[in-house]
């Protein structure tokens, strides 16, 4: 009786001057202060943003088992500058805010009704994902074959590098990602808009190539505006070599697909890459969906880094990156973000509420990933139990079948 009495009340002292203590220094990881409350950490009395500690407690330090250094792994688009044009605006990632994205660039795009990205190609492969209102994109091969097709939110486009295209916004307001299979999306030589080349050839070649006068080019804009808005009018086109079909498509319809097997039931995954859609041959991608207090298994890519856009909700992601370094990154919406080639991770949706959507980007042809515990369930349950120091009989459970998904416990 009287040591449990005694514990009990040292349990009150302790919690009274730690709540004491709290006060006074102004909390911990939830006050967005470095205090772990075991006695490490101190508050900030400097500069600190204190909306960006609330909403990166894993920057605090709040994961005992990060350690080591692991480079940044986050840029957020509202970190991005954005450029307004008429008719739109786009906002950038490319390697400079993120260094370690060597082999995805991104940005976001809006175009309002009958808006145009004009005509242009460029020497990376490009990627495109609907995620508001509705776009035309019409694009023309080396075969003279063309693409035209209307794409709605969940439609995907893929152009190779060189490609020309063009995009244009059908409703009142269109909103795209768009991904570029190099980081280093804003060096010279990268992109290479129509009305640029054409003020810059000299009027007598232009005449003299399309067998025009030299006066039908006075008009064309410069410097190039990039975004022009214009009236919605769309003829259609024919001859040349036909329109790009079947698996020559440049285009994905993510209705004409049924969504992955997802064992774990965690939530609905959709793969796009050269198996559903073969164009793709340099960009594979999932889109994912996590319901609340889901988690995305323990995994790692081993053919490419994983580039991510966070579409919607919050999440938390520790990224193992060998050699005991590992770094956990909390994640919301508008946040893109990449894993290094090969690094183990999962994905932790930290909403009580709210589905986690995201896409993950990879410079292949396929997605692929390696599951923990399918590699663990698929090795001899001895050896599994030996190295992990777990009882055989633990090792013997663990699920064969990818879960990819995990729900909430
Ligand atoms: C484009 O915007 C300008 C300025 O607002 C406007 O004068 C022009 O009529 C617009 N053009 C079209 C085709 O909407
Ligand atoms: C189209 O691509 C799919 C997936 O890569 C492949 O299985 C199929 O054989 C291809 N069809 C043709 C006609 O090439
Ligand atoms: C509803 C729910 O279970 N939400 C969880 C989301 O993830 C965070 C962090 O892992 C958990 O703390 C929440 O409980």
């Amino acid at each position: 009786m009287r040591p449990l009495k005694l514990a009990s009340l040292l349990l009150i002292v302790y919690g009274a001057s730690a709540s004491v203590v709290k006060r006074q220094s102004g909390g911990g990881f939830e006050d967005g202060q470095p205090v772990d409350g075991t006695g490490k950490g101190a508050p900030f009395s400097g500069g600190t943003n204190h909306q960006i500690d609330l909403q990166n407690p894993d920057n605090l330090g709040q994961q005992s088992t990060d350690n080591g250094v692991v480079p940044n792994l986050k840029w957020a688009f509202s970190d991005s500058r954005t450029r307004l044009l008429r008719g739109g605006w786009v906002r950038e990632q490319v390697v400079t805010d993120l260094p370690s994205s060597h082999d995805i660039a991104s940005a976001q795009q809006h175009l309002t009704k009958g808006s145009i990205r004009e005509l242009h190609w460029h020497r990376v492969a490009e990627w495109g994902y609907v995620y508001a209102g509705s776009i035309l994109v019409s694009a023309v091969d080396e075969n003279g074959q063309f693409e035209l097709a209307k794409l709605e939110v969940g439609d995907i486009w893929y152009f190779p590098k060189g490609a020309a295209h063009t995009v244009q916004g059908l409703e009142d307001e269109n909103e795209f990602l768009l991904i570029f299979d190099d980081g280093n999306f804003d060096a010279v030589g990268t992109t290479f808009n129509v009305d640029d080349w054409i003020t810059h050839t000299p009027k007598s070649v232009l005449a003299k190539n399309f067998g025009l006068p030299e006066s039908v080019f006075g008009s064309v804009p410069s410097p190039n505006p990039y975004i022009t808005n214009a009236t919605l009018d769309t003829h259609d086109v024919t001859g040349g070599n036909g329109p790009l079909r079947g698996n020559a498509s440049f285009v994905y319809y993510a209705k004409d697909h049924p969504l992955e097997n997802v064992p774990g039931g965690g939530g609905t995954l959709r793969i796009v890459d050269a198996t559903t859609f073969p164009a793709a041959t340099t960009i594979a991608a999932s889109v994912v969906t996590l319901y609340p207090g889901g988690m995305r298994e323990l995994h790692w890519h081993p053919n490419a880094e994983e580039w991510l856009y966070f579409h919607q909700g919050q999440a938390r992601a520790t990224v193992f990156i060998g050699n005991s370094n590992a770094r956990t990154f909390d994640f919301r919406a508008g946040d893109t973000g990449v894993f290094p080639d090969n690094s183990g991770h999962y994905i932790e949706n930290t909403s009580e509420t709210e589905d986690l959507i995201w896409i993950e980007i990879y410079k292949s042809d396929r997605v692929e990933d390696i599951s923990l515990t399918q590699w663990l369930a698929l090795t001899p349950a001895d050896i599994v139990a030996n190295v992990l120091k777990i009882p055989i009989a633990v090792a013997e459970t663990l699920k064969k079948e990818k879960q990819r998904l995990i729900k909430s416990v």
